[in-house]
């Protein structure tokens, strides 16, 4: 753990976890690394301090410095993806990785952070009724308590039968000022919600009061704003162009979203990056919010 980390948990201050699978594989460089450098500066107007984590040579690091935030985003540099079942084996095997929703709400929990920010989670892939491709993310929130703030499921997603598998593992979704489930690069999916909070203190008190019964994490639905948003029509053709040349490349396993992440930006003309870039920055602020209002409340 970083000084700064270690030194923010045992005051009680506000400390939000960002993944860094979107730094090294879902966003190319080097934007990847000025995402990655703007999401622990939204954190900080929020008022809490940033702990972005990964694996390096086997160790994992809870709040990157300034060069290894850069080896993260190095892409000469090969980071294995890690959901929370790769964790263990790629500690015992001295490898450098980045860690998925799945291995950071792991990584997170287990030592008292109780926020995250991401872009967009994993899910239900299209296909799963035939391939079973449902990301690992959806399990590891079910016995993981931290509160996630994320954009929706990225939209390559069978959105519907995420909604209902997070229903079933008994995962809170609440939007942020919406009832309207959003759809990453859209802020409207199409799909409503059953809960909104209109404030960052609404959320904090919603969270702690899960807590008091459930061990699941609490995803906060942040749409990205409306200036920023893909266009519909963009969206619709590069969604389709990116399914059907992941599909005819084969692609498979953990290769699936990456890729698919990759297609969208190539159809958009890099449009679909900037996007990213917009979502996932405004979420990080906002979960710099929560976790001092958090904080707050606890103290
Ligand atoms: N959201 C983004 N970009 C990403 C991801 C999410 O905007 O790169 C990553 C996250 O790390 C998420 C992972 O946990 O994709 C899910 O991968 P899979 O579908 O293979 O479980
Ligand atoms: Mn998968």
């Amino acid at each position: 753990m970083s000084e700064e980390v270690a030194t923010a948990l045992q005051e009680g201050r506000g400390v939000v976890a960002l993944e860094s699978c979107i730094i090294a594989q879902g966003l190319p460089a080097p934007v990847n690394l000025m995402v990655a450098q703007e999401c622990e500066d939204a954190v900080r107007e929020g008022g809490s301090v940033p702990a972005t984590i990964a694996v390096l040579e086997g160790r994992v690091v809870v709040g990157l410095n300034a060069a290894e935030l850069e080896r993260l985003a190095d892409p000469s540099r090969p980071m294995v993806k890690l959901s929370s079942r790769d964790l263990g084996v790629a500690i015992a095997a001295g490898i450098d990785g980045a860690t998925t929703v799945a291995g950071t709400v792991s990584v997170a929990k287990r030592l008292g952070i109780d926020v995250m920010a991401t872009g967009g989670l994993g899910g239900v892939h299209r296909d799963a009724s035939v391939t079973y491709d449902e990301s690992a993310d959806l399990v590891a929130l079910t016995y993981n308590s931290v509160l996630v703030v994320a954009s929706g499921v990225k939209s390559i997603l069978n959105i519907e039968a995420t909604l209902e598998r997070l229903d079933t593992l008994g995962v809170a979704v609440v939007g942020y000022k919406t009832r309207q489930f959003p759809g990453f690069y859209l802020r409207d999916s199409g799909f409503e919600l059953d809960w909104s909070v209109e404030s960052v203190d609404e959320a904090a008190d919603a969270f702690a009061r899960h807590r008091e019964f459930s061990i699941t994490s609490f995803i906060l639905a942040n749409p990205v704003a409306a200036h920023h948003e893909l266009d519909r029509q963009l969206h619709d053709e590069a969604l389709e162009s990116a399914l059907r040349k992941t599909h005819m490349a084969g692609v498979k396993g953990k290769a699936v979203s990456p890729t698919l992440l990759a297609e969208f930006a190539n159809h958009t003309g890099g449009v679909s990056v900037q996007v990213n870039r917009d979502l996932v920055v405004a979420n990080a602020a906002l979960a710099g919010a929560i976790a001092s209002s958090l904080a707050r409340s606890l103290a």
